[in-house]
């Protein structure tokens, strides 16, 4: 794909002119990815496009809902809204709603560029890469005063790139707050996307709500009990499956749980940082029914992406097997091609 990576000033531009063509008197529809980056995202667009006189209306897009669904294009179609804000949830070819005036702001590879209606804005090429929170933040600093957001930014940042991530945005908010502050927010509005339930409407409420990260951890709003449940949950999950001991076949470490929580990623990255030699694979049998989802990480050079394309059991294998960078990567199969999997990593008379 022909793709030159955006400077500041080009993204400034490309949103300022987006929105100038958004059909006034109509809400803008604002989709975001439901982490912590995701949420930071749409609620820094629901204020500031507030702030800026626009009627945002928040849509979450959950886990398991694709943003370019058919069902989805019929929900925005049926909004009529006179713009979409989409943000962290990807870039792609396709247009969100046929004739609807669209922003992408996003920091993934790009799978696709639109064209026409769809404006992009992306953080991805530029070094450091900035995360969606901190685009949407400067997108709409060009457009109205975002100082009192500034620690959503933060938020979004160090869920998606740590607290060390090196931009001025991030620096600042820190002096305001304290690291700590902004990481424990952070770790709460993270929780509930690994929960069971991977229900982040408390999350995205609270962080509507809260005018700076404090009132998000004090517990003054009734969502935080929530997010602090749902952090719980997810990390006595992950203990329990940590007690499993994993069994191996040449380079593959393989660790398996059953879970309703989105813990197989946590897994693997626990066993790859102990297992440095090996490709580790944490498969969970009870995240969907029917279905093994799985995460591969490693600390060798071991390219991920290909030694799962090299071991894709024919025919089962969809669209979500094998995605990510060298070093992480997973999927989900169903039971017979997991065992087909199995089989042809090495291990036998299991699945
Ligand atoms: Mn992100």
């Amino acid at each position: 794909m022909d793709f030159s990576p955006q400077t500041e000033p080009d993204q400034h531009a490309a949103f300022a002119q987006a929105l100038a063509g958004f059909t006034r008197g109509r809400p803008v529809t604002v989709l975001c990815h439901f982490d912590a980056d995701g949420l930071s995202a749409g609620a820094l667009f629901a204020r500031g496009l507030a702030r800026a006189g626009h009627e945002p209306a928040l849509r979450l897009v959950g886990r398991g809902e694709d943003p370019w669904s058919a069902e989805m294009g019929r929900e925005l179609a049926d909004a009529a809204p006179g713009g979409i804000v989409a943000t962290d949830l990807g870039v792609r070819r396709d247009p969100l709603a046929p004739g609807v005036p669209t922003v992408l702001v996003d920091h993934h590879v790009p799978q696709g560029l639109p064209d026409g209606q769809t404006t992009v804005v992306t953080g991805y090429g530029q070094d450091p890469t900035p995360c969606s929170a901190l685009l949407a933040y400067r997108c709409l600093a060009g457009v109205t005063d975002m100082d009192p957001d500034l620690w959503l930014a933060a938020l979004g940042t160090i869920g998606d790139l740590g607290e060390r991530a090196p931009f001025a945005e991030l620096a600042e908010a820190k002096r305001r707050h304290g690291a700590k502050l902004l990481r424990e927010a952070t770790s709460l509005i993270n929780a509930p996307r690994r929960s069971a339930s991977g229900d982040a409407t408390p999350a995205l409420h609270l962080l509507m709500k809260a005018k700076g990260p404090g009132e998000v951890v004090s517990g003054e709003h009734p969502e935080t009990a929530i997010l602090q449940a749902a952090r719980g949950e997810v990390k006595a999950a992950l203990e329990e499956a940590r007690r499993a001991p994993p069994r191996f076949a040449g380079q593959v470490a393989l660790v398996q749980c059953h879970s309703p929580c989105q813990i197989h990623p946590l897994l693997a990255q626990s066993w790859a940082g102990r297992l440095r030699r090996n490709v580790v694979i944490a498969a969970n049998t009870g995240f969907r029914p029917g279905r093994v989802h799985f995460a591969a990480r490693t600390a060798t050079d071991t390219d991920l992406v290909a030694f799962l394309a090299r071991h894709a059991p024919p025919g089962a294998a969809g669209p979500a097997y094998g995605q990510g960078h060298r070093q992480a990567s997973g999927g989900a199969l169903d039971v017979e091609g997991w065992a087909l999997f199995l089989g042809g990593v090495g291990f036998r008379g299991m699945g």
